[in-house]
């Protein structure tokens, strides 16, 4: 077995002993070195004994010059090892000089600065800053940063850093420097530097104070004319953070910058984001609709982030949840007004239950904010992220958009230039609402997902409908003992005709028919809701009010009734998706059988209903993924569940043609392509009716399919009909799958979704397309883009296929985890999490998987980020410390 890592744990935090006010960053950018010169001002910390020494995290770095108060240091005086410089005896304040060199060209992490197609680009947080120079890489050092950049005038006519340019000039010998200057502290992770031959796509906008910002967003030339969408996204976002929480732009610039490789979606660096084109670039005949929507949410997303996170940021990594959660909340509240929020919600859930509730069935598990790590970039997880925004959300909830915005003011008044905990934000809440959330704080350190059981009784006689409330979080990998939460649980009551009842528990007053919110704390609690006159059907947990599992004893009549008729659309789906779930783990008990009559009728009622939404018909028609279904079984039954699943999809196909036709053909939109709300809703409904058609299995459907494929006119149509065609082994299929490849070889986005669809492929023999993928010339182990479409898809998506029982499926994953750990540690221990659900499945999956795991322990060097997922993944359950 490798080494345990080393822990950090939350515990253990000191204030910085040294603070930097000021750094000046000169950058000296080659084609195959980059000289950085820094110069720190340098502070000891109030109360810091003089002894302390001085440490300055730095990796992988030449150090070529080290002087103090302008006197080199002479060997003796410093200490250098493989993540720090450690100086014994420094004064009260000094300017310390550093000049390091580093190898951008061959940086294939991805981590600090490093080369994606022909430029230069950063990635810093979260510790990828001492990847460029030493420097105490923590987010509460803040300081004013003044970043020279100097390059080769014709290969990088533009050099960007944070903030506004300030100077400018030629260096000589073809090159030129541009001097950038940040007039906000802020921590090293949010430290950017661009240099490349970029088209510029520019706009403006004007606050409600009248300032006017610049806005740019930077792309290579080829993908000019690809970047409107982001803009008008851009713009968007910016108007409603003002008018929703009255926060501005609090810059000049705000520039954009999309780059090719990039580990993950977006950064949010002060000024000057840098994303990943894929949540940059819009064409309708390259990008999806659903593209399009999550372009404008990480748009979004990253622009929040200028008020939570860069003007009020992080004490330590722990509270990553503070900046990530909090966003993703804004991020979901925004795309909510922006379009259909039911739709928005229904699509939150079903990520949050793929990817966090296994997360914490998992060795993985932990709390939103979790108490300790080796690799921080492990902790970029659904739990921090989605979990972390369910969180937010329930104060939403608790307190109304009135008082979540007192808090949120609150918040910015106490702690705008600081570098907080999630405690500083509880309390921000708390005491402008005069509210205890002491209770409530347990969200942030207790991990696991919590069942919450009601069962209810009526009494026809007093007219009382009594529920009993009980919570129970089941033990985690990390915590074995579990306390009641404080969780809000919103409540519907309907009548026999399907209208909603007022919920009036004993003692209050009238009150108007409609949801309310019952506020569990106890372990077991109980409401009585009084003036009914007859039992009414529970809707409960109206719009997931909280991210737990909701039981209660539906009936079937009762959840196809609920599918009917509840006023809150989250719900409905829910009904039909619980009702789909019990039929379909049915199946899987016993095998498939004739799907039930009142199942099909729900759905051709729901098919055929003039005044629905189609967007939400589509959702509610779409059955539980596998996945879903999987984490409702005690030992997951991968093969069972696919062709349970399979069944039922074909059933539809054939039971419900006519009804799916005529769908078919209503929601045909025509004219020019607009990714609003009511056209993608339409194109959603029918690229849906087309893949049940399909999946009837006849001729038509593939004929259908292929027409389908051959007049599309945007890609969201164009994707629906490729991957049906992708499932099917007919030629005809096959040959749309080549010439697609060949029309967009120029274009890695497009390639990209080339690559995802066969790896999805219900084709029986998609696993050895894969391999074969694998060595295709346009795949690229470097382009972490490229290995998640095909690598991490079909080991994460294509659940059916990748858990074949011959194990091979494990022994690939394994092979890639091994090789990419050598370029990218961080896509390798993502792609490593798949394996550490082992336990879940049967014994034989189950030991193949852990064999994997042992495999890749006994590599002779892993990454920290690697091993760690490893040696949690491997570690005895039930018996652990915790601390
Ligand atoms: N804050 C970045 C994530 C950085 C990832 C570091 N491994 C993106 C975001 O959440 O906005
Ligand atoms: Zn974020």
């Amino acid at each position: 077995m490798s080494q345990a890592p080393t822990l950090v744990h939350l515990s253990d935090y000191t204030a910085p002993p040294y603070l930097v006010d000021e750094v000046e960053l000169e950058f000296d950018l080659h084609d195959d070195h980059a000289l950085v010169h820094s110069r720190l001002s340098v502070r000891r910390g109030a109360g810091v004994a003089p002894e302390a020494p001085l440490v300055l995290d730095g990796e992988e770095l030449v150090l070529e010059a080290l002087r103090l108060d302008g006197a080199a240091m002479p060997e003796g005086r410093y200490r250098l090892d493989e993540a720090a410089l450690t100086i014994e005896e420094v004064p009260d304040r000094f300017t310390l000089e550093v000049i390091t060199r580093i190898r951008p060209q061959d940086n294939t992490r991805l981590e600090g600065l490093y080369r994606s197609g022909g430029m230069f680009c950063t990635q810093c947080e979260a510790e990828g800053f001492r990847r460029i120079t030493y420097f105490p890489d923590r987010p509460d050092v803040m300081a004013r940063y003044t970043v020279t950049i100097a390059a080769d005038r014709d290969g990088y006519p533009i050099l960007l850093s944070n903030g506004n340019p300030v100077a400018s000039g030629d260096a000589g010998a073809g090159r030129h420097w541009v001097r950038w200057r940040d007039p906000f502290p802020k921590p090293s992770y949010l430290f950017a530097l661009v240099a490349g031959d970029l088209h510029c796509h520019e706009d403006c906008h004007t606050t409600p104070s009248g300032r006017d910002i610049r806005l740019a967003i930077y792309t290579e030339h080829t993908n000019a004319g690809r970047t409107e969408h982001a803009m008008r996204s851009l713009k968007a976002a910016m108007r409603w953070d003002e008018d929703t929480y009255g926060l501005e732009c609090d810059l000049d610039n705000y520039l954009v910058v999309a780059v090719d490789d990039f580990n993950m979606g977006a950064m949010e660096n002060k000024g000057l984001n840098i994303f990943n084109t894929q949540y940059i670039l819009a064409r309708p005949e390259i990008a999806t609709d659903a593209d399009y929507a999550n372009i404008e949410a990480v748009i979004g997303h990253e622009y929040f982030h200028n008020w939570t996170g860069n003007r009020v940021t992080l004490r330590d990594w722990f509270q990553l949840s503070l900046k990530e959660g909090l966003t993703v909340f804004r991020e979901q509240q925004f795309s909510a007004d922006r379009g259909s929020p039911a739709v928005r919600r229904i699509q939150e859930v079903r990520t949050l239950r793929a990817a966090q509730f296994p997360e914490d069935a998992s060795p993985m598990a932990h709390p939103v904010r979790p108490q300790s790590y080796a690799e921080i970039n492990n902790f970029y997880t659904a739990t921090v992220y989605m979990k972390g925004a369910e969180v937010i959300g329930m104060y939403h909830t608790l307190l109304g958009q009135d008082g979540f915005r007192r808090g949120l003011d609150r918040y910015f008044q106490r702690h705008d230039g600081q570098a907080v905990t999630c405690e500083d934000f509880l309390a921000a809440m708390a005491d402008a609402n005069d509210v205890d959330l002491g209770q409530f704080a347990r969200w942030y350190h207790q991990s696991g997902t919590p069942v919450v059981t009601v069962t209810d009784e009526f009494d026809p006689q007093t007219g009382h409908l009594t529920l009993m409330l009980s919570q129970h979080t089941p033990p985690t990998a990390d915590q074995p003992e579990k306390q009641p939460l404080h969780i809000p649980v919103a409540l519907g009551l309907l009548d026999t005709d399907g209208h909603d009842l007022p919920v009036r528990l004993s003692g209050e007053d009238e009150r108007a028919a409609g949801t309310r919110v019952l506020e569990l704390r106890e372990a077991e609690q109980r409401f009585v809701v009084e003036g009914l006159s007859q039992r009414p059907v529970p809707s409960l947990l109206r719009g997931f009010s909280a991210p737990v599992r909701l039981e209660y004893d539906y009936s079937d009549e009762s959840l196809a009734f609920l599918f009917a008729n509840d006023s809150d659309d989250f719900n409905r789906w829910e009904a039909g998706q619980r009702l789909a779930s019990r039929i379909l783990l049915r199946w899987v008990d016993r095998g498939p059988e004739d799907a039930p009559e009142y199942f099909l009728e729900a759905f051709r009622r729901t098919l055929t209903d003039p005044a629905a939404d189609p967007a939400l018909v589509a959702e509610a028609l779409t059955l539980p993924a596998e996945g879903y279904l999987a984490e409702q079984m005690e030992v997951i039954d991968v093969a069972g569940i696919h062709h349970s699943r399979e069944h039922l999809r074909a059933e539809i196909g054939r039971r419900l043609g006519t009804e799916l036709r005529k769908a078919y053909d209503d929601n045909r939109v025509t004219g020019t392509y607009r990714p609003d709300p009511v056209d993608m809703g339409r194109r959603r409904l029918r690229n849906l009716a087309l893949d049940y058609l399909f999946a009837a299995g006849d001729s038509d459907g593939l004929e259908r399919c292929l027409t389908h494929y051959r007049e599309a006119d945007n890609m969201t149509d164009t994707m629906a009909a490729l991957t049906l065609l992708a499932d099917s082994p007919m030629p005809e299929a096959e040959a749309e799958l080549e010439a697609f490849a060949e029309r967009w070889q120029a274009d890695p986005l497009v390639l990209d979704k080339w690559f995802r669809v066969q790896a999805l492929s219900r084709r029986e023999d998609a696993f050895e397309r894969v391999r074969a993928l694998t060595d295709h010339p346009a795949f690229d182990a470097g382009n972490p883009n490229r290995v998640r479409a095909l690598i991490g898809a079909f080991c994460q998506g294509n659940t059916y296929h990748f858990h074949r029982s011959d194990g091979s499926g494990y022994t690939f994953l394994a092979d890639w985890v091994l090789a990419l750990d050598g370029i990218n540690p961080q896509i390798a221990a993502r792609l490593a999490k798949t394996l550490s659900r082992w336990r879940r499945y049967d014994e034989g999956r189950g030991t193949a998987m852990r064999t994997a795991l042992e495999r890749i322990d006994q590599a002779p060097a892993l990454s920290k980020d690697v091993r760690e997922v490893i040696a949690r993944s491997l570690e005895p359950q039930g018996d652990k410390q915790h601390g």
